[in-house]
């Protein structure tokens, strides 16, 4: 087994990865960036490095600096977690030739299932389902056209082949639709992924999305824990999870699971891993593979008892899983909320903040995966989920109940969450007939019902500790970090804030996140941003009239387009903003001035 693994993220992720090497005897290295310097993680870990900021590219995508720091600890492994440096090849054949052992799968697999055109041709030949459609890139609308006549059919899903997850994903409900469809698939293809090859499905009406948990170890074997019910999505962001998916018996399990085992097998896969698949009609199609450790396997964790984070670990140190196939039992429902700082009123606009008082739900069959607590800061710069709310019961029914009483003991003061959103889904009848919930998450006069009331404001934790005497110091020492305990008579006045590093007496600093208002007179009418991005869409112009909920502009931030919707009724007086400008957060989108005045 390691001795030392350094963790290459940030969040409740890094501090879960934290928490498994602590299990096995590893010692953690933690690196931050400059916005994560009071970060849960780097408290967590056994030491921590600044790798640089404030932007990803800067810390947590800095493959040089990460190496450097590898070597520099002398970590023998890197654990990726989700996002980031995850399904990274070249950052997992730069380890491998580096002899740091990538914790995941070999970088031959993740560039296997990178490309979703080659993933499909791989199952297709493993003798794995996928959807009905093509297996090589089509190169036009005109060979679409041809394809579709000849064999698919409307209505088909146009699918980027570097895609996944739903970016570059869209639907042609008949042939007036195909031209825009694969347009836009293409377009958002070379955007994110940099090709613009795409590919065609069968589009299926109402699917399930249910995916499988696997892992492999470098000895051959390879078993399954089950499935995950990740059908209540919103703009295919996943926001609750499930396991078992309760449209999924005994019979199909077994088969699905089956299908899991060879799709990893196909591409020689360690460690943990899931197959996603859409399930219609009793029929299951493969859809992709993400070749790392998910958000929701937790889910898994909770109803099998076995820790998927180990015996990834224990994987790549090279030992054998610790569990046989026939050992894993599924036993009883486990449900996740991720509990984003999201406004699900305001069309899940991102709601970052400071984070006031905080109190997480305890008590049986609780579990809360968090990287945050009190006084934190939740970013525009990253990934607005802060936590997962995941409980265990008997059944779903009864974990239903557990979760509506764990999400009402959760206390986030301050902050805009998904709290109430989960509160009010989880007891819709859709909810309780095991539906997808589809209808709901379109309906903006459901949503609507979810507003939070006025804004509180977060107790000023920074003002807290600057009236008390600071004995506990962090250095940062060559870009290492200490935490220095200075022990003798209190400093007079200003010695704390100078070793803080604050602005002179008289003059403080402006807050991070703390919102610029426009002269005091900003107010109601003014639509700020919610978040630092890009604009890349402008859909209203200045002098329309719009309704409160209308969707005003896309902002692209983290990889994600997120919808800006009038806050209220009436006309666009002002518009100060330009398609592909950057914009930061508090910056004015709109003035919209109602009939009334
Ligand atoms: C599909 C589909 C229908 N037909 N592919 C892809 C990414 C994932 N986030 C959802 N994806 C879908 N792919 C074909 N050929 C429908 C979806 C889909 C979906 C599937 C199951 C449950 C909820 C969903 C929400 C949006 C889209």
């Amino acid at each position: 087994m390691f001795s030392k693994v350094l963790v290459a993220n940030r969040g409740e992720i890094a501090v879960r990865v934290i928490r498994a090497c602590e299990e096995l005897g590893i010692a953690t290295v933690a690196v931050y960036s400059e916005l994560d310097r009071d970060a849960l993680h780097v408290k967590r870990a056994d030491e921590a490095y600044l790798l640089g900021g404030p932007t990803a590219a800067e810390s947590y995508l800095n493959v040089e600096r990460i190496l450097e720091v590898i070597r520099e600890s002398g970590a023998e492994a890197v654990h990726p977690g989700y996002g980031f440096l995850a399904e990274n090849a070249p950052f997992a054949r730069a380890c491998e030739e580096a002899g740091i052992v990538f914790i995941g799968p070999p970088a031959s697999a993740i560039d296997a299932m990178g490309s979703k055109t080659r993933a499909r041709e791989l199952m297709k030949a493993a003798g794995v389902p996928i959807v009905p459609g093509t297996t090589e890139p089509v190169a036009d609308v005109e060979e679409a056209r041809r394809i579709i006549d000849a064999d698919i059919g409307f209505p088909v899903a146009v699918k980027a082949a570097g895609g996944g997850g739903g970016k570059g994903f869209r639907v042609a409900l008949d042939a007036s639709e195909l031209e825009s469809a694969f347009e836009g698939a293409a377009r958002e293809g070379e955007k994110f992924f940099s090709d613009a090859t795409v590919y065609l499905e069968r589009y299926l009406p109402d699917p399930r999305h249910v995916e499988v948990q696997v892992l492999a170890d470098r000895h051959g074997n390879v078993i399954h824990l089950g499935e995950r019910d990740c059908s209540v999505q919103r703009r295919h962001q996943k926001v609750i999870e499930e396991s078992p998916a309760p449209a999924v018996d005994e019979a199909l399990r077994e088969r699905i699971g089956q299908i899991g085992v060879e799709a990893a097998r196909a591409v020689d896969y360690v460690g943990a891993g899931t197959i996603e698949g859409l399930l219609q009609d009793g029929e299951y199609f493969f859809l992709e593979m993400n070749t790392r450790v998910q958000v929701e396997h937790c889910v898994t964790e909770m109803v099998t008892g076995i820790d998927i984070v180990k015996e990834g670990i224990r994987a790549a140190a090279g030992e054998e899983l610790s569990v046989r196939q026939e050992d894993v039992v599924l036993r009883g429902h486990a449900i996740e909320c991720r509990i984003n700082a999201e406004d699900a009123a305001k069309n899940f606009a991102p709601a970052p903040g400071r984070i006031g008082s905080y109190r997480e739900p305890a008590g049986p069959g609780v579990r809360v995966d968090s990287g945050v607590g009190p006084g934190s800061e939740i970013s525009p710069m990253y990934d607005p989920m802060v936590s997962k709310l995941i409980v265990w019961d008997v059944d779903r029914e009864q974990a239903t109940r557990r979760m509506l009483r764990a999400l009402g003991e959760y206390e986030i003061e301050g902050l805009k969450t998904l709290i109430p959103f989960h509160t009010a889904l989880l007891q819709t009848p859709q909810w309780a007939a095991g539906e997808t919930c589809r209808d709901l998450l379109e309906d903006r006069s459901w949503l609507k019902t979810l507003a939070f009331p006025k804004a509180e404001k977060a107790k000023d934790a920074g003002a807290e500790e600057a009236a008390s005497v600071q004995h506990d110091y962090t250095v940062e020492v060559s870009g290492r970090r200490f935490d220095v305990k200075v022990i003798g008579p209190p400093f007079a006045g200003g010695a704390a804030a100078a070793v803080n590093g604050a602005a002179p007496a008289g003059r403080a600093a402006p807050k991070r996140g703390e919102r610029k208002s426009g002269g005091g007179g900003a107010g109601a009418d003014t639509l700020e941003s919610p978040l630092q991005g890009n604009l890349w869409k402008v859909v209203v112009e200045q002098g329309a009239v719009v309704e409160e909920g209308q969707l005003i502009c896309i902002i692209e931030a983290m990889k994600m387009e997120n919808e800006i919707t009038a806050h209220k009724a009436g006309t666009i007086a002002e518009l100060p903003i330009t398609e592909g400008a950057p914009i930061s957060a508090g910056d004015t989108i709109a003035v919209i001035r109602s009939a009334e005045g």
